[in-house]
């Protein structure tokens, strides 16, 4: 039986959202109209959003959640969340003034710069909700690996805006979810039908129920109020009701703005046996009556989110007003706007707070009210302070690699994880694989084959079952250790934020790999950028680079993949060429994956077989791992090098063999992180500025043995704008060498002469910039 919520507490939750209200509108207002603006620029916020959700926020943070619940919070509600913490002391009064300010509280809820809890960070629309679904997943994945008890399960939620449900992620999502039958989340939508344009198109409006009732979802719409459905019970109830159905959004928003006259002259027109419910009323209350829709509802909401207290995913639909309670509620154009001084001071009167108390949590109660309201906000079970990120550590052995005269990076990854499942332990048993059905082709079947796929009910391996040779062997179980996704990349970086943020979300760490083509990382995009944007930890494997594809054609060549990472905070690109090289970069990987100042790491591989090269000593990895070192050393004072990245390691070597009797010292430079050494020039300069004085960046000691007037000829098989700007770094001329058009299919021979990558091309370009 299910506790019910006394009539005082409720009274109590109805106090919060009315401050909840004011706090985020406060906040908004002090940083527009109150603090010092030394540039002149509007700092913005959102109240009318925050004031559509704030019932829906007291019910949930001061009676529906428990510890183990994370939330998603829509980005523009981001001020009612740390009204939240305010009330539950969890923020500070300088935090609220200091909104959107240097170092103040983020525009939008932000876990690793916002000093409250922040389960998720929410910005870019669709994305924060997408997120908490595949965290259930993460959750269901750590109570069956026997990493958390079933009881301490929470509740994935997310607080969204009916216009995100117009992101397409959402879709993409939904359908994953349910494939893997995900449970333990809520969505509540904040149905306001208004995006930040206009109000929301009314012809969808019926079928998200449901789009999601089909996907296994339940649906629970919160439509009226209680005192709009006492009122259609009411003589003229009826017609009241069956007008208010059929009215349309922008009619309905349009009338919420214009208030009572505007509501009874047109009922008393389309409605007129509603007339006795009219004549009851003057002007105030029918405004009321016709905008008490269930999401300010607060007996509505709490009965609702009581009443779901089982797994079933659940789609919350709760109908609300843009800027309940503000002047500018209903207004289509109040997405942004703001309450002018006069207004806001209106407000203050109206919520009975003095001049000078803002800032007072409980100002104006009387002392029962507030007490109440204290009360409950104590009895809140969700955290107060931000978890520590000191999970468990994982030993990380050294990784070799794999044993063969010729191997590409592609197979070598394949056979690395291999080997690691093979030899055990702790490490090998947190990773997490994942791939958006390219597993087989980005060499993952292997590892498959010995961990596993994960499912939360065992799947049997039916061809394996009817003894149909075949070299993937595909059971499911609880045990499995890679989560097979549907082709869509942009639920792969879901994943892989959800899995990167095990340990902040679940308090363990796993090491989540993830694979996909190295072009189509561009298709997820946004994902792989908010899952870096929420620290998130993982290993992104893509292949194959450039035209090393060959045959496959110009549809699947990337070309921008290492500009990308050269742009992507968060994410350190590493792109081998050898077999060694990559065993290396992975260990580095999965040690950065749990350094408090790690990072997550791309690997650009290849499915080129090259002949690996014999080294001498071990001294080139230091300098791999920081982006760069000398395959072949220049001489002091040398007038010339060749820099390679990645697969086109043969053409270089070639091009310095035919160049070297020409050109004394030529050096054959390795570049195993373009992105790495581009932050270590940046890094040094900034330092400088500074004062701190830093020592030279990896890159400039790497050039520093180059004459002044040396030249560069720089190669690689994506764009060359990640290579060209090392002239930069110490006044080089440079010759740089890439693909910068699409390219086709072809043998490689074929294709390096078209796009000039091949030795015969670095021959001619180091001849231009040496010779002339
Ligand atoms: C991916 C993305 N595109 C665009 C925006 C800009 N944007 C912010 S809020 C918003 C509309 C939000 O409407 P809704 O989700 O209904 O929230 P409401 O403010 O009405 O509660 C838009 C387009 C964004 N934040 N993210
Ligand atoms: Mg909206």
């Amino acid at each position: 039986m299910l506790k019910k919520t006394s009539a005082p507490d409720l009274d109590a939750l109805r106090l919060i959202d009315e401050r909840l209200r004011w706090l985020s509108a406060w906040t908004i207002h002090h940083a527009n109209h109150l603090r010092d603006s030394p540039d002149g620029l509007k700092v913005g916020g959102h109240q009318a959003s925050c004031a559509s959700m704030t019932a829906i926020m007291a019910a949930l943070y001061f009676h529906a959640l428990g510890p183990n619940d994370r939330v998603a919070v829509k980005p523009h509600a981001g001020p009612v969340l740390h009204a939240v913490h305010y009330l539950l002391g969890s923020q500070s009064r300088e935090q609220l003034e200091n909104f959107r300010g240097f170092r103040g509280m983020q525009s939008y809820p932000s876990r690793t710069k916002d000093r409250i809890p922040v389960d998720f960070s929410t910005g870019s629309v669709g994305l924060g909700v997408a997120v908490t679904a595949f965290a259930s997943l993460v959750q269901d994945y750590l109570i069956a690996h026997g990493e958390m008890a079933a009881e301490a399960a929470g509740r994935m939620v997310a607080l969204i805006g009916d216009a995100e449900l117009d992101e397409g992620n959402i879709y993409e999502c939904l359908i994953e979810a349910a494939k893997h039958d995900i449970r333990n989340c809520w969505w509540v939508v904040d149905y306001n039908r208004q995006s930040l344009d206009a109000t929301t198109p009314d012809r969808m409006f019926s079928r998200f129920d449901e789009i999601f009732a089909s996907c296994g979802w339940r649906v629970v719409t919160l439509k009226y109020g209680r005192r709009l459905e006492a009122a259609f019970a009411e003589p003229g109830g009826a017609a009241l009701r069956a007008w208010l159905d059929e009215c349309g959004n922008a009619d309905y928003a349009a009338l919420t703005y214009l208030g009572g006259g505007a509501w009874r002259e047109r009922l008393a027109n389309e409605a007129p046996e509603a007339k006795p419910l009219l004549d009851a009323r003057d002007d105030d209350s029918l405004h009321a009556l016709m905008t008490n829709l269930a999401g300010h509802d607060m007996a509505s909401l709490v009965e609702a989110f009581d009443a779901a207290r089982d797994d079933v995913p659940t789609l919350f639909i709760a109908y609300t007003i843009k800027g309940f309670g503000l002047p500018f509620a209903g207004h289509k154009d109040n997405h942004a706007g703001l309450m002018n001084p006069g207004q806001i001071a209106a407000l203050r009167e109206r919520m009975g707070i003095a001049e000078g108390e803002e800032w007072e949590p409980w100002a104006g109660l009387g002392g029962n009210s507030a007490e109440a309201a204290k009360a409950l906000v104590e009895r809140s079970r969700i955290a107060r302070a931000r978890r520590d990120r000191a999970w468990n550590q994982v030993e990380v052995p050294a990784i070799p690699a794999p044993a063969g005269e010729e191997q590409s990076t592609q197979a070598a990854f394949g056979r690395i994880l291999l080997d690691l499942s093979r030899a055990g332990g702790a490490l090998a048993d947190r990773i997490v694989t994942t791939s958006p059905d390219v597993t087989v082709s980005t060499n993952l079947g292997a590892w498959v084959n010995q961990r596993g796929l994960f499912r939360r009910q065992d799947l049997a391996d039916v061809f394996a079952a009817a003894k149909i040779p075949s070299a993937q062997k595909w059971g499911a179980t609880r045990a499995g250790q890679h989560v097979e996704l549907g082709i869509a990349e942009n639920n792969l970086f879901l994943m892989l934020a959800a899995l990167g943020l095990a340990g902040d979300l679940f308090g363990t760490r796993l090491f989540p790999i993830g694979t996909v083509y190295d072009p189509f990382i561009a298709r997820g995009l946004d994902a792989l950028n908010y899952a870096c944007y929420q620290d998130a930890r993982f290993l992104l494997v893509a292949t194959p680079s450039g035209l090393t594809l060959g045959p496959e054609g110009g549809a699947h060549q990337s070309i921008n993949p290492p500009l990308i990472a050269l742009g992507q905070p968060g994410l350190r690109h590493y792109e081998p060429a050898f077999a060694d090289e990559l065993a290396l970069f992975m260990e580095e990987a999965f040690r950065l994956i749990q350094a408090p100042d790690g990072e997550s790491v791309y690997l650009r591989l290849s499915t080129r077989t090259l002949r690996q090269i014999g080294r001498t000593d071990e001294g080139w990895r230091a300098g791999a791992i920081a982006g760069g070192y000398w395959l072949r050393e220049p001489g002091e004072g040398a007038e010339a090098a060749l820099v390679y990245c990645g697969a086109l390691a043969p053409e270089a070597l070639a091009a310095w063999q035919a160049l070297e009797g020409d050109l004394p010292g030529l050096g054959l430079l390795a570049v195993t992180s373009p992105d790495l050494l581009h932050r270590g020039w940046s890094e040094r300069r900034r330092s400088r500025w500074s004062g701190a004085g830093a020592a030279p960046s990896h890159v400039e000691r790497l050039l520093a043995p180059l004459a002044p007037t040396a030249g560069l000829v720089t190669l690689l098989d994506g764009a060359p704008a990640a290579l060209s700007w090392l002239g930069g770094v110490l006044g080089h001329r440079v010759s740089p060498l890439g693909v910068e058009r699409f390219g086709q299919t072809g043998t490689l021979p074929d294709l390096y002469r078209e796009y000039r990558l091949d030795a015969e091309a670095i021959v001619e370009a180091a001849a231009e910039l040496f010779l002339d």
